[in-house]
């Protein structure tokens, strides 16, 4: 079936069914401020569902068009896209579940044709009901039912809602095999429709009430439908797509050099992007820099980068008529605004070769200083963030000259962006409303508690976990009317604190502000529910606070000091400040030593002894230029800035919080330095209470050293050196006797008793019995058959071979003899030891000869 045929029958049907087919709205939302752009089909229908308004007829049918622009990084895959259709029906009170579902069964088995084994519906685990239906209705067993908690569907933060159920069409093992592929994961199942069962309205103060006429409002998504009827490997095979992606690639001059899984994803992007601008410019989005003209205007940025990266002739201009011959028929407006379409996107790409143009620029100072070959997360964050550089371009230009982007570092930071950002958009579960944020009146630098009003509360989503009430335990951003809370910003790390009112209480764990002017606290309810209007005492956690302004203040005297120390070639790169401890970045070309240190300590600290006074003023960028404040070189600053003196010492540009006189930051410490890149040195400090308890720890270490090497603190140094002086004399030694033990039969003379090898080793020195005995064993395996005598000072050692101890020979006697003027001896017949005195060495083997001679007579 075609497209335009899909549409038609589907709508016939339903007129069929006794419901009113009514023409899609505008994309931009009538009368709904809640809502950027329309997402589903029941947006125009809201005020119906809410009993505020009567619809023309209790049944409606349309085919609505809409706009997810939560969807744009999904854009690629099989079945994502940013401007869809969705076919619709809806009952104001007139059928609830069983008809909803029966319609949907039918049409889509009867009129489409569509195999009932491959369809496996979802519910909310909670609606049993329309599991069984699912059952009576379709036959479907139970068992092939999934229930999936994120069955719940509201249009945004407000509004109806309700539990919903989700077809799913099984496309076969071709999209995925395994058990990981079910209903709600992989690609293998498509949910094709989605039916809403309305009967519930939450409220502006998050409360959820059951609606006086329930509903049904259902969306089934066209391009997908068609994707499944056509046969088609994704929506943009479909004839809704094809045409278009087509044109793209005949006009791509790099389709072959890029990669299939690169070409693909580009031409997906290009096609989806392309068809959503001329949707959205038809119904008068123009671009901008917020709102839904920010939407648009990253929709076609992202699409020129890709016909940037696939080289398209003409870029995006030519496929304007390629998609009005697509939908135009459908939709007038389309047809009737194609040359102004059409213009407005040439321009939007003028003004986007603008900026990479002056983006090229930065990125040729970027990638000049790209040591190593590498260009830092930060740079190419830059890029993208103050330029508006796209990341995609700059790695094209990295790679065609041979350097790399460090893509870890500026996946961080986009992530920190993101969740930034994420505070902006809305609870809806579809995920398609974005809420610009309230002002918040910041009075923190003076005071750290403030009366305030809540101004709205959104819950902290995670994966699979659906809106609820704030509530104990649950975490929440909220958005106050005025705080003394200071948001994450210029290094400084975000404050923390408490919320209270009466009946409840609320910790807030950081503070953040993700666009100018509003801050956002991320809450844990401790106690009661946290409402958006709720009346608050926000109180700054004090000890934190005093923590985050003395490292604060102390990275500024560090920095005057600095530029004292070691002149005005010093350039800060960045620091970070927290209540704990703090670092300082900076561009110098080597390592400071260790005096540099000490000297660059001492500055800092009697700076803060010197009690000085930290002054505010408020003045244009130039003034504060003029007057000589340090400012970091690449961050983009305000016209009007703050700029925090201490004395005469130290000047800056700086929005944080700061102590009153540099006295209270007690002292300072800096515990590292090192090197954090080629060129880029970072000191490590901490001041105020975290120095004190860094001594703390220093102290205690060192004692548990003394207490180990058993010497009072002040002389653990000279313990050491003396013990490492003993290591390096053992160390000798045993090298020495590692080396002296297999030469015994060198150092040993031999001789002939008759028969009999007398070897005699003869060592001026003691050894350690053990010693004795090995050495003696040594020298009797090395010369086989025989006796040995070892002598080492006053010890004498006999050993004799098993064929002397055979003929009668006796080492134990032979060492008795030897000895007996000495000090005597014994031992048994293999091995015998004595003493002797040091001069007796002659005398005592002139014994053991005698014995042998005499043992050979016998013989
Ligand atoms: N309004 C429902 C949705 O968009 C049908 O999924």
């Amino acid at each position: 079936l075609l497209s335009q045929q899909i549409r038609a029958e589907f709508l016939n049907y339903f007129e069929q069914h006794g419901h009113l087919r009514v023409p899609s709205a505008p994309l931009i939302p009538q009368d709904d401020p809640s809502l950027l752009l329309v997402s589903a089909g029941m947006v125009p229908f809201k005020a119906y569902f809410l009993g505020q308004k009567t619809p023309p007829q209790a049944r409606l049918t349309s085919c609505q068009k809409a706009f997810r622009a939560t969807d744009i990084d999904a854009v690629g895959d099989l079945s994502h896209d940013t401007f869809f259709e969705m076919l619709g029906n809806f009952s104001f009170g007139a059928y609830f579940k069983e008809a909803a579902i029966t319609y949907a069964f039918e049409l889509l088995t009867q009129r489409f044709g569509l195999d009932p084994a491959r369809l496996y519906p979802s519910v909310h685990p909670s609606d049993d009901t329309s599991a069984k239906l699912w059952g009576k209705i379709a036959g479907i067993p139970s068992e092939r039912v999934t229930r999936l908690e994120e069955n719940f569907w509201q249009a945004g933060p407000t509004g109806p809602c309700g539990v919903d159920s989700e077809i799913y069409y099984d496309l076969g093992e071709r999209f995925g095999a395994g058990a990981d592929q079910r209903p709600g994961r992989g690609e293998r199942f498509l949910e094709i429709w989605n039916l809403v069962f309305m009967d519930s309205e939450r409220l502006p103060d998050g409360r959820t009430v059951r609606l006086a006429h329930a509903g049904v409002d259902t969306g089934m998504g066209l391009e997908r439908v068609a994707m499944v009827l056509q046969g088609c490997a994704s929506i943009f095979d479909t004839d809704l797509f094809a045409p278009i992606r087509e044109d793209f690639a005949n006009r791509s001059r790099q389709l072959e050099t890029v990669g299939p899984a690169q070409r693909d994803r580009h031409l997906r992007r290009l096609s989806d992007h392309a068809r959503g601008a001329c949707m959205l410019i038809a119904d008068g989005v123009l671009p901008a820099n917020e709102g839904r003209g920010y939407v648009l205007r990253h929709l076609l940025r992202r699409a020129l980068v890709s016909a940037m990266s696939l080289d398209v002739a003409g870029g995006l201009g030519p496929a304007v008529p390629v998609v009005v011959s697509i939908l135009g028929g459908t939709y007038s407006e389309l047809a009737g605004g194609a040359e102004r379409v059409r213009a407005v996107i040439q321009q939007e790409d003028v003004r986007f070769q603008e900026t990479l143009v002056r983006g090229m620029e930065q990125f040729e100072t970027v990638a000049a200083r790209a040591e190593g070959g590498l260009i830092t997360g930060a740079d190419a964050f830059r890029l993208h963030d103050t330029y508006g550089f796209p990341l995609e371009v700059t790695e094209e230009l990295a790679a065609a000259r041979g350097i790399r982007v460090d893509l870890a570092q500026v996946e961080e930071l986009l992530t920190q962006q993101r969740e930034l950002a994420r505070a902006r958009r809305s609870t809806a579960v579809a995920g398609t409303t974005l809420l610009e944020l309230p002002p918040t009146e910041f009075v923190g630098y003076d005071q750290l508690q403030a009366d305030s009003r809540v101004s709205l509360v959104y819950p902290v989503l995670r994966e699979g976990e659906t809106y609820d009430h704030a509530g104990a335990d649950a975490e929440f951003d909220a958005v106050l009317e005025r705080s003394p809370f200071y948001a994450e910003g210029g290094g400084q790390v975000g404050d923390r604190g408490t919320l209270q009112w009466p009946g409840g209480a609320a910790l807030v764990l950081d503070t953040k502000a993700p666009h100018l002017g509003s801050r956002v606290h991320r809450c844990r309810v401790l106690q009661g529910e946290l409402k958006a209007g709720q009346e608050v005492v926000a109180t700054v956690d004090p000890v934190h606070r005093a923590g985050c302004a003395a490292h604060h203040s102390a990275t500024h005297l560090l920095n005057a000091a600095l530029h004292r120390q070691l002149g005005e070639g010093v350039v800060q790169r960045g620091s970070m400040v927290s209540s704990e401890r703090a670092t300082f970045d900076f561009n110098w070309p080597r390592a400071l030593s260790a005096e540099e240190l000490v000297g660059l300590e001492r500055t800092l600290n009697s700076a803060i002894r010197e009690d000085l006074e930290r002054r505010v003023e408020h003045l244009t960028l130039d003034e504060a230029r003029r007057s000589g404040a340090l400012a970091l070189p690449e961050e983009t600053y305000n016209e009007d800035v703050r700029v925090v003196s201490f004395g005469d010492f130290s000047r800056e540009l700086c929005g944080g919080t700061h102590v009153q006189r540099s006295g209270q930051i007690g002292s300072a410490i800096l515990t590292a330095e090192h090197s954090v890149g080629s060129g880029l040195r970072r000191i490590e400090m901490v001041a105020g209470a975290a120095a004190e308890r860094w001594w703390e720890t220093q102290r205690t270490q060192t004692a548990e050293i003394a207490r180990q090497l058993r010497a009072p603190a002040g002389e653990v140094r000279a313990r050491v050196e003396e013990l490492q002086e003993r290591v390096r004399n053992l160390e000798k030694e045993l090298d020495e006797s590692r080396r002296q033990g297999p030469r015994e039969a060198e150092a040993a003379t031999r001789e002939q008793v008759g028969a009999i090898t007398l070897a005699i080793l003869d060592l001026p020195s003691q050894l350690a019995k053990k010693d004795l005995a090995r050495r003696a064993d040594q020298l009797a395996s090395e010369i086989g058959q025989g006796c040995v005598v070892v002598l080492a000072g006053s010890d004498l050692a006999v050993k004799l071979s098993p064929d002397l101890v055979a003929r009668g020979l006796n080492a134990g006697q032979i060492a008795q003899a030897a000895c007996r003027q000495f000090g005597g001896g014994g031992g048994n017949a293999q091995f015998g030891q004595g003493g002797v005195s040091a001069g007796g060495h002659a005398a005592a083997l002139a014994t053991v000869r005698t014995i042998l001679g005499s043992s050979l007579e016998e013989g």
